[in-house]
């Protein structure tokens, strides 16, 4: 069992991961030929929408083998608006594999993946790809990069250069160098005289940094004593299991370079199943099978496979996980499955029609779920929303069903019918995770979707108060309809909603008639002059009269009706927008343009304090009317490299006046074109 290793690959769009794992499966011969991105012929980007963008848009996994170890590898997107897939894979990996680019200008895209990683514990490598293209200097980048990462970086390998390319490199701790050749294993050279002396001050780092964190290296130091290879390797090991350095390495995935020496050295420092299982809490050994579900895969033919890692224990082909009987144990690679008897401890394999169950759900034998859950990762919160329609009318029904199964795949997605506009909202994590999602629904279900901007729930008020009459009166043929009231209609403070009294006397309005007045009034308030909800108005029934014979509900809710739509318009009426409190987290060298955009967009900036935990944040807090929030993550992510997020909560409704007040009024109000 100690010979299984989950890795998750990770790291900032477009770094290359899925390339690298390409490169991965192809020199451990777990493939014969290399895919790649361009021609969508990946292993990793096997979804007909990753094919489509020449992007990962949900994770992947595959099996190789070396040196004697399974590994099974995670290719996680690395767009941040597909975070959650990342997530939800880590909990379960045994370590990641951060990729990224030799760019001291990119390096703060790692910011977010660093800092899961190490609220959660999780071991890392750091893979510095297209070493090809790196022509940057290591003592431009490695500051640049630890300068982001929460835990030192030891540097496993320093490059060889020959003019502006990296041609090889030097191992830091089997103090061997090696020369990259394109397509074939590196092959061994004498450390070249250039590189000595570099060499030898970053041997030296790295020992002092994990000295930092073992007594008796540090001793040794001291002592000036110089410990062996084999030593140095076994206190790098311990050190990354605990999460407490992070050691780089450099290669380049389209050409392999450095890329068997990176699986060695996974083989070496990747925490085994039962390292990973105890740093959660867990008893690998003993004790009944437990599992958890790192993502959902639905195919389009209709059949469901749970991503499970196995934490404890065997589980046989139908086996019966929280009540529900698993068809089918699978190896994944990519798109393909083969057939396993059973999963055992530490594998991250594939159960067939795991009905009812969701990512990120503990899943025990037998007839119930379990009492306590494992954590899993935290659904991050919607910031993009798009209101959608089917194209087809007849298509509306299975509109529902199409999207509940989208969401069953992808838990950062949700959907809302929006009880002020009623149009069906889809939220999600930005414009790309959106669009997705709706290619998700014409490839899988055979959807076309229309989309547009949602619309912005707008109000109306009044400004003055007004004592208004209305009658309904009607004389046919047998019964007629009588209905006669006054009402006091008036202004009340901004967020009251709406009231309504009576203060009838003599029975003027008999009593059995004051709902059906009331009824009438809420049904006009429904829409209001300008076309929009009316809010912040008291209605008082002051007086009326009725008919013996003729009045009854009807009469008296159309007679209310009657005295609202006279009044109302003479009430001075506005338009509300909404204003929503939005608290929006930057690094700090963004702020001051942070601040532009808020104020570019008609908001009222509250206050901004450094983030608290957050080395290098700030977090500006501020008012912003809801209609310029559409597109607020868009111009946040093109401002920070895409690491810029916020929240938002509904404050308070504001007056809208004016050539914008004009515009909405035009496009949605009473008299708008098209109502
Ligand atoms: N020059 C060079 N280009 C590379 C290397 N590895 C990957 N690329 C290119 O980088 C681009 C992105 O590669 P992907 O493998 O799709 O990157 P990714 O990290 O999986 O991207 P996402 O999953 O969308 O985040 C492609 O055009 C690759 O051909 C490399 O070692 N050298
Ligand atoms: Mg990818």
């Amino acid at each position: 069992m100690s010979d299984k290793r989950t890795v998750a690959i990770v790291g900032p769009s477009l770094s290359g991961k899925t390339t690298l794992l390409e490169s991965l499966l192809f020199v451990t011969g777990a493939i014969t030929r290399k895919g790649n991105v361009k021609d969508g012929s990946t292993v990793g980007d096997s979804a007909a929408e990753a094919r489509e963008r020449g992007m990962s848009t949900e994770v992947s996994a595959a099996a190789a083998e070396h040196n004697g170890v399974a590994f099974t590898f995670l290719d996680c997107p690395g767009s941040i608006e597909f975070a959650i897939e990342a997530q939800n894979a880590l909990i379960g990996a045994d370590a990641a594999l951060v990729v990224c680019e030799p760019d001291p200008a990119r390096v703060l895209m790692l910011a977010p993946i660093f800092r899961f990683l190490d609220d959660h514990d999780i071991p890392h490598l750091l893979f510095i790809n297209k070493i090809d293209r790196a022509h940057v200097q290591m003592r431009d980048l490695i500051p640049a990069m630890r300068a982001i990462s929460g835990r030192p970086l030891v540097l496993h390998q320093v490059p060889i250069r020959d003019g502006d390319t990296i041609t090889g490199y030097v191992d830091l701790i089997g103090e061997q160098a090696y020369a990259y050749k394109g397509g074939a294993a590196s092959e061994q050279v004498e450390v070249p005289d250039s590189v000595k002396d570099r060499e030898h001050s970053a041997r030296t780092e790295l020992l002092e940094s994990l000295a930092d964190f073992d007594d008796a290296l540090l001793e040794t130091l001291l002592e000036d004593e110089v410990p062996s290879r084999q030593e140095v390797g076994e206190y790098l090991k311990t050190e990354v299991a605990a999460n407490k350095v992070v050691p780089v390495f450099l290669g380049g995935a389209e050409q392999d370079h450095g890329v068997r020496r990176l699986l060695d050295h996974m083989a070496h420092l990747v925490p085994a199943a039962a390292a990973t299982a105890a740093g959660r809490g867990l008893d690998a050994a003993n004790g009944e099978p437990l599992a958890q579900v790192l993502k959902t895969y639905l195919t389009p033919h209709g059949g469901k496979l749970s991503l499970v890692r196995v934490w404890r224990g065997s589980l046989p082909d139908g086996v019966v996980l929280n009540g529900t009987r698993a068809a089918g144990v699978y190896r994944m690679m990519g798109a393909q499955q083969t057939k396993l008897g059973a999963a055992e401890v530490g594998d991250v394999v594939a159960l067939g029609r795991l009905e009812g169950i969701g990512t990120g759900d503990t899943l025990v034998k037998g007839a119930k779920p379990p009492e306590e859950e494992l954590p899993r990762a935290a659904t991050p919160p919607p910031v993009y929303a798009l209101a959608i329609t089917a194209e087809k009318r007849d298509d509306e029904v299975k509109l529902s069903t199409a999207i509940a199964k989208v969401i069953e795949e992808d838990p950062s997605l949700s959907v809302e019918q929006n009880p002020d506009t009623q149009e069906f909202v889809l939220w999600g994590q930005g414009e790309i995770h959106l669009q997705v999602s709706v290619a998700r629904l014409r490839n899988k279900y055979n959807l076309e979707i229309k989309t547009q901007s949602p619309k912005v729930a707008y109000k109306e008020a009044i400004r003055k108060g007004i004592s208004q009459h209305g009658r309904f009166k009607r004389q046919t043929g047998g019964h007629g309809m009588f209905g006669d009231v006054h009402l006091d209609i008036k202004p009340l403070p901004r967020g009251t909603g709406s009231e309504f009294h009576q203060r009838v006397v003599g029975g003027n309005v008999p009593r059995q008639y004051i709902p059906s007045v009331e009824t009438g009034v809420r049904e006009y308030l429904r829409k209001g002059p300008l076309g929009f909800p009316v809010v912040d108005v008291s209605v008082t029934l002051t007086d009326g009269s009725y008919h013996t014979v003729d009045s009854n509900d009807q009469s008296f809710k159309l007679a209310a009706r009657v005295a609202m739509t006279e009044a109302m318009p003479k009430c001075s009426p506005v338009l509300l927008e909404p204003i929503y409190q939005v608290n929006i987290m930057v690094p700090n060298e963004a702020t001051a343009k942070v601040h532009g955009l808020i104020s570019g967009r008609r908001g009222q900036i509250l206050g901004f304090l450094a983030k608290e935990g957050w080395n290098g944040w700030d977090e500006v807090e501020a008012y912003m009317p809801q209609a310029e929030l559409h597109e607020l993550i868009v111009e946040l992510r093109s401002l920070t490299l895409g690491v810029g997020w916020y929240t938002f909560a509904y404050a308070h409704l504001t007056e809208l006046t004016g050539r914008l007040a004009d515009q909405v009024l035009a496009k949605y109000g009473a008299h708008a074109e098209g109502e």
